[in-house]
């Protein structure tokens, strides 16, 4: 696209401040705006401004939201231990035969955390100083051994986190797992605008650009022509999930008998929700159709809603979910509907001095990934346990942060260290750490697995 052919554009888009420090940019920077005017559905923007913030509709599931539609809660399965095991050979055994890949949306800013590399990297502080994406591969290598053949692995990042994720993989030799199984492609993009609906500038030459959500994986995976590659491997179960749950059991086995049995077309894990405020969405039925609320868009009285048996909108979704194939191949390219949040962005202003507000001051479209649950005719919830399962680390500290996820990782393998036969005495005043290539969930462990090192306080296997 030429400056000629970009200035029609913006003014009929109203964008015309986009070119207004042109002559103070030189070749590269003048390619580089031009390159991403082109790229911008500038019609996709107006609309979702005109929607989303000029004449919001109230928040979806918010009390008293215009449409008449019926909300009620959807809660979980609970299979017994024996159920759960027979469930867990039949994963096994879709592994075996290699009908199941990892799929991890890993293209989130991770602003909370304060961390500017990809959240995959982050070292929450084990005493092996293992980041998330370390954990998370060599879990996928212990389902490897069990399972006789590899996993393979798609890691969804964004524009702005693409080079250093692979680089984090490449310096760590791919954490031991065979490069070939591990694949990178990078989500889309979208501005952010003003209360003006003004796209941002976050410097002279560069638009302010953001990733389009987790929910712009489904896109992304047909794009990138990775849900093709899934299809020529035999893939039929994709397992998708977040990158910043530090307990995240990839490809569990026994959640994927789950969803096998379950003869749906998707699946998701579910925790019992911790109080009305836990930041994370809730399983529900929206006129009929599995749904997720958001956190962000749920009501007080949604939120502190209760039955017998607590929070009636208990069932709190942990992003971890398992999808067919197929039924991605069919939703690849569904409308999702568009969510917004009202962020502090850093830019430049009309002077093109550097902006950092104190305040919410642009707004942020995004889609979510659970959006895709209405479209399957029906779907499975698993409820799992929390302590076993669900460790985010979402901020730098407080709540869901390195430290609470290191904590939470440490007991349990300490049970899993009792479990095993080590007894309380030997493991007072000593830290445990088991690593996820020797075990995946506790299993195949006994005291001579472990090892002491005194001097770090320490026992691990
Ligand atoms: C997510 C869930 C929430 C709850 C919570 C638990 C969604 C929409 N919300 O909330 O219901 O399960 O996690 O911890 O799933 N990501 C991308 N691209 C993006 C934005 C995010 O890949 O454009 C990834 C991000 O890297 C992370 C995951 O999505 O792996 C969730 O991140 P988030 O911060 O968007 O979601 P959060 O924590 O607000």
């Amino acid at each position: 696209m030429t400056y000629e052919e970009a200035l029609p554009l913006l003014a009929r888009h109203g964008q015309s401040h986009l070119l207004r420090f042109w002559d103070e940019l030189d070749e590269v920077q003048r390619a580089s705006l031009l390159a991403d005017i082109d790229a911008l559905d500038f019609d996709l923007v107006a609309k979702l401004y005109a929607d989303l913030v000029k004449n919001p509709v109230p928040a979806s599931g918010a009390a008293g939201s215009s449409s008449q539609e019926t909300i009620e809660p959807l809660r979980g399965e609970k299979p017994s231990e024996d159920a759960l095991s027979e469930m867990g050979l039949i994963g096994m055994e879709a592994l075996r035969q290699g009908r199941c890949a990892a799929f991890l949306v890993a293209g989130g800013q991770g602003t909370r955390l304060g961390h500017d590399g990809p959240k995959g990297a982050f070292d929450i502080g084990l005493p092996s100083g293992k980041s998330l994406f370390q954990l998370q591969a060599e879990r996928l290598r212990r389902l490897e051994r069990m399972a006789g053949r590899p996993v393979p692995w798609y890691i969804m990042t964004s524009r702005e986190n693409h080079d250093a994720t692979v680089g984090f993989f490449r310096e760590h030799s791919f954490f031991g797992l065979n490069k070939t199984e591990v694949l990178f492609f990078p989500q889309a993009e979208l501005p952010l605008v003003d209360g003006e609906g003004k796209i941002l500038l976050s410097e002279k030459g560069k638009i302010s650009l953001g990733p389009n959500g987790n929910g712009g994986c489904f896109p992304a995976l047909k794009q990138s022509g990775a849900l093709a590659d899934m299809r020529d491997r035999g893939v039929y179960w994709v397992f998708t999930y977040s990158v910043d749950n530090a307990l995240v059991r990839v490809c569990d086995p026994d959640f994927l008998g789950f969803a096998i049995g379950s003869k749906r077309q998707a699946a998701s894990k579910a925790v019992t929700k911790a109080s009305p405020e836990e930041r994370v969405g809730v399983f529900c039925l929206r006129d009929e159709r599995p749904s997720v609320i958001e956190y962000s868009e749920m009501s007080p009285e949604m939120c502190a809603a209760r039955d017998t048996e607590g929070l009636l909108y208990g069932s709190a979704n942990i992003a971890v979910h398992l999808f067919r194939r197929d039924f991605l191949e069919l939703h690849a390219d569904a409308d999702l509907p568009y969510h917004v949040a009202h962020k502090k962005i850093p830019h430049v202003d009309a002077q093109g001095k550097a902006v950092t507000p104190d305040a919410p001051n642009a707004w942020k479209f995004e889609l979510f990934m659970f959006d895709l649950f209405p479209r399957a005719r029906a779907m499975a919830v698993l409820d799992v346990e929390r302590a076993a399962e669900f460790a985010p680390v979402k901020n730098r500290d407080g709540a869901d942060s390195p430290a609470t996820a290191r904590r939470m990782i440490l007991d349990l393998h300490r049970s899993w260290a009792v479990a095993a036969g080590i007894p309380e005495a030997t493991l007072k005043g000593m830290e445990v750490e088991v690593s996820p290539i020797v075990s995946y969930a506790g299993e195949g462990l006994k005291p001579g697995s472990f090892h002491r090192d005194e001097a770090r306080k320490l026992i691990w296997a």
